[in-house]
């Protein structure tokens, strides 16, 4: 486990690193940034609980007080999830805000780099940043795709919401030599969907199969992570149906009001959020659990294949 004079390791957090055992991170702006209040908040706690069940410890990080937190305490979740008062952190803002000593959300970006640095090579979330559409003119492109080519974590996520350029994200994605793995599915999902008719170039059937899978990148010496891409459980899926028109009017909005760079990704997710009428919400609720169990599975595969 790394000592660093910014970090702070959180008391099971710390003795389960300590002691070989396995470790989830969880990132934060979905909390700040990603889900309306009180179901952010409901939500933070769920999923930690999820990989409790699962035989791991969840880490949750996010900047507090300019420190950068792994494993929160309730009032740390409370603050965050607090509407408008935490800012988002991605790799870029880091500096700035603990300067400042400031609370906030990091993305999987910045949670990537923190994990990292504090030795948890396991990360769960919903959905990661990727080439947003039209960026071709905006080059609005998520600092966290270029995480995932740098820093060694695996990410497990649902995909990428169709808010984004899904094969461009999947073309920048291999350009800087990310392995992106389906799990149990040969496609690439779409967040609310389990399919987005692109396929993935790779396929696991069992969190055993994956921990191999991460256990050779990292004999290999490859220095990036690995995107694993879990589909959301058939039952709480949306139909595309359901949700492309929602999409597309959110784009609309979004360009109709000039919202550009770090704000795209918010006012997307908020947007809806709004407009599906919380339908959106308890898929998106359903889908990180479904992630949190997995990763837990894997960092408990990973763990095991230490001993
Ligand atoms: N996509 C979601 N939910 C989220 C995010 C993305 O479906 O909460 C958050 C994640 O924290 C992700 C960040 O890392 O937004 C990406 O922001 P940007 O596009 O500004 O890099
Ligand atoms: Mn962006």
């Amino acid at each position: 486990m790394a000592e660093h004079s910014l970090l702070d390791l959180g008391p099971e957090v710390s003795a389960a690193l300590a002691e070989h055992r396995p470790v989830v991170a969880l990132e934060s702006t979905i909390i700040t940034h990603g889900m309306p209040y009180p179901r952010n908040l409901d939500t933070a706690r769920q999923v930690e609980q999820v990989v409790h069940e699962h035989g791991a410890v969840p880490a949750t990080i996010a900047l507090i007080g300019g420190r950068l937190k792994v494993g929160l305490v309730q009032q740390d979740l409370e603050e965050l999830a607090e509407p408008g008062q935490a800012a988002k952190a991605s790799r870029r803002d880091l500096a700035a805000l603990v300067a400042r000593k400031a609370t906030a959300g990091t993305t999987v970006a910045a949670t990537m780099y923190i994990a990292a640095l504090a030795g948890i090579p396991v990360f769960a979330t919903g959905g990661i940043g990727g080439v947003h559409r039209g960026a071709e003119e905006s080059f609005d492109i998520s600092a966290d795709l270029i995480e995932l080519g740098s820093t060694p974590v695996t990410v497990v996520c649902a995909g990428a919401k169709s808010i984004l350029d899904l094969p461009k994200t999947l073309e920048v994605l291999e350009t800087y030599g990310v392995p992106v793995i389906g799990v149990g599915t040969s496609e690439f999902p779409a967040f609310f969907s389990r399919t987005s008719g692109l396929p993935v170039a790779h396929r696991v059937d069992s969190a055993h199969e994956l921990a191999e899978l991460v256990a050779a990148q990292r004999l290999l010496g490859l220095p990036g992570g690995v995107l694993v891409a879990n589909p959301i459980p058939e039952a709480d899926a949306l139909a595309s149906e359901q949700i492309d028109g929602i999409i597309e009017q959110a784009l609309s909005d979004a360009s109709r009001q000039s919202i550009r760079g770090k704000d795209v990704t918010p006012f997307l997710l908020a947007r809806v959020n709004e407009l599906t009428g919380g339908r959106s919400l308890t898929a998106n609720v359903a889908l990180i659990q479904n992630n949190a169990a997995l990763a837990a599975d894997l960092a408990v595969a990973l763990c095991a294949q230490e001993q």
